[in-house]
């Protein structure tokens, strides 16, 4: 038992905790199986990086795993099937980015806004985690600072260049990622996680990585804020 964000008390081993984990615990599986598959793809865009992006490639195929542990140790069965209609249309996008050789939008999309989704999820979930999983997901969220880290870098080298890709993506995709939210809301109540914390820590950590790259204050609230009316 312990105390989750939201005012009452956890039972990680009652059906209802057991049920809300089964699609969270497969959201995360499938996100991890994403990024593995997104950072392998990105090698045919940015061959000179192709060892960088395969060992990043190779982690998050490890998170996956370990966060496979993570339901096990629960005795949950992850619903995959949920989760691969939870990421179907951020899966679409970075596809069309990836076919139209677009390497700004498609670092976007992974390096910056999966991760810093990631990053605020795991981050939002550790002081109301099992103990079991809170070290995975510790161990976890160290790696993701990391591929944050990747995108920002080739980014901002680039960033006058990209500049417009970056803007139309963000306008494309951050509409997706509210809608996310919206979708796993219950579920992270049902875990102990409160949305409000989870969309606050989402907006700061992607605020400092465009900030990073090379977007001023206006031009970062504009972008962060873009389609929240509907979150
Ligand atoms: C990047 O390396 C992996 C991307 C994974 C995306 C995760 C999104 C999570 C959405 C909300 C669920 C919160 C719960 C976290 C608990 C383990
Ligand atoms: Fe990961
Ligand atoms: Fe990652």
């Amino acid at each position: 038992m312990s105390q989750s964000q939201t005012g009452f008390t956890l039972d990680f081993h009652s059906d209802t905790y057991r049920d809300s984990f089964s699609r969270i615990n497969a959201i995360v599986i499938v996100g991890e199986q994403e990024a593995h598959d997104n950072f392998i793809g990105l090698t045919k865009l940015l061959p000179e990086h192709t060892a960088a992006l395969t060992r990043l490639g190779k982690m998050e195929f490890r998170h996956r795993k370990s966060f496979e542990a993570c339901g096990r140790n629960l005795a949950v069965i992850p619903d995959l099937r949920f989760a691969e209609q939870f990421f179907a249309e951020l899966h679409q996008a970075f596809q069309s980015a990836i076919a139209h050789h677009q390497t700004a939008a498609c670092l976007l999309i992974q390096a910056l806004i999966i991760e810093c989704f990631a990053i605020a999820a795991y981050n939002t979930y550790i002081p109301v985690a099992d103990d079991f999983a809170r070290r995975v997901t510790e161990s976890v969220v160290a790696d993701e600072y990391e591929h944050l880290n990747f995108g920002e870098i080739w980014l901002k080298a680039n960033f006058a260049a990209v500049k417009e890709e970056l803007e139309a993506t963000n306008g494309q995709v951050l509409p997706i990622i509210w809608r996310m939210l919206n979708q796993v809301e219950l579920d992270a109540k049902g875990i102990g996680m409160n949305k409000q914390s989870l969309i606050e820590e989402f907006i700061v950590r992607y605020g400092e990585a465009l900030s990073q790259i090379g977007f001023s204050t206006r031009e970062i609230l504009r972008l962060t804020s873009q389609g929240l009316q509907s979150a």
